[in-house]
């Protein structure tokens, strides 16, 4: 998954695709790359964001998953919101997929637009909001908590009407969490994707607890840390990671895929 935020201030590509022909450029260049899904977001989820209205997240990302849609690319696109108003209209302009970083506690209508288009559904965990998710994060065991939030709210969506084949989850990696709240779901993936019984979708494509952990690496200096996560993420079963770097994900994917049909006799069909 590619991410396009066509916002003015997300952490890693705030104000770069604001223009729509730039947006939906960026998305072919994904899929050129490899992308399967295009994640198009209008509201930045950095910490301590301010929020976005409907009207405006709307004059965001629909005139570009138009723009995906006219030029036919060979992937899906992803509509990275919490309001089902701006999900209504992604997905009437051609996108197959919410992703709802507030696992649908933000909008309880949410999960009935997913149903009513029979869209996809990522349910992701966060802990408070954007605006506060940094101040002191605090879990008795992150694992199980997070566990538990994407069990009851995959239920609820369930109980919506979204279809149990359409159902993600994603552990919400540095949404209300610390560098060791980051690292303990990482190690849990196995855990969790066994627990959860839907795919697992992971998004840690340049995040702060990266450069904690690489000796301070700037945010455009990640992207050697984040493939690394790929790696951890494919290895450990999860099916999806979200990233800004396509192309080496992408090649990193065929590549595990080769090594995991290899056996020291060779390679099986
Ligand atoms: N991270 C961001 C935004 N949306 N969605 C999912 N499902 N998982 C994530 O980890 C996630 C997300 C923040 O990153 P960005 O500002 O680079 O988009």
């Amino acid at each position: 998954m590619g991410v396009v935020n066509v916002t003015p201030d997300s952490f890693s590509d705030g104000g770069h695709y604001l223009a729509t022909d730039a947006a939906a450029s960026h998305a072919a260049e994904l899929v050129a790359a490899g992308a399967a899904i295009v994640d198009v977001g209008g509201e930045s989820t950095r910490p301590g964001a301010a929020s976005v209205d409907a009207a405006e997240e709307c004059r965001r990302v629909v005139p570009v998953i138009e723009a995906m849609h006219a030029r036919a690319l060979a992937a899906v696109a992803s509509v990275d919101t919490t309001k089902a108003t701006v999900a209504s209209a992604a997905l009437d302009a051609g996108a197959a997929i919410v992703n709802d970083i507030s696992g649908g506690r933000h909008d309880t209508e949410l999960f009935a637009v997913a149903a009513d288009h029979d869209a996809g559904f990522i349910v992701m965990h966060m802990q408070g909001t954007p605006a506060t998710m940094q101040d002191e994060p605090h879990y008795d065991d992150v694992v199980r908590e997070v566990g538990d939030f994407l069990l009851g709210q995959l239920e609820a969506a369930r109980a919506a009407g979204v279809r149990n084949d359409a159902l993600l989850a994603d552990p919400g990696i540095g949404f209300g969490k610390t560098v060791e709240h980051n690292l303990a779901l990482l190690a849990a993936l196995p855990e969790l994707a066994a627990r959860i019984e839907v795919p697992l979708v992971v998004g840690a494509s340049r995040k702060w607890f990266l450069g904690q952990l690489t000796g301070g690496a700037p945010v455009d200096e990640r992207d050697d840390a984040t493939l690394a996560t790929t790696v951890w993420a494919f290895e450990s079963g999860v099916s999806i990671v979200r990233v800004h770097d396509v192309a080496s994900s992408a090649r990193t994917a065929r590549l595990l895929d080769a090594l995991e049909r290899a056996t020291p006799e060779g390679v099986a069909a």
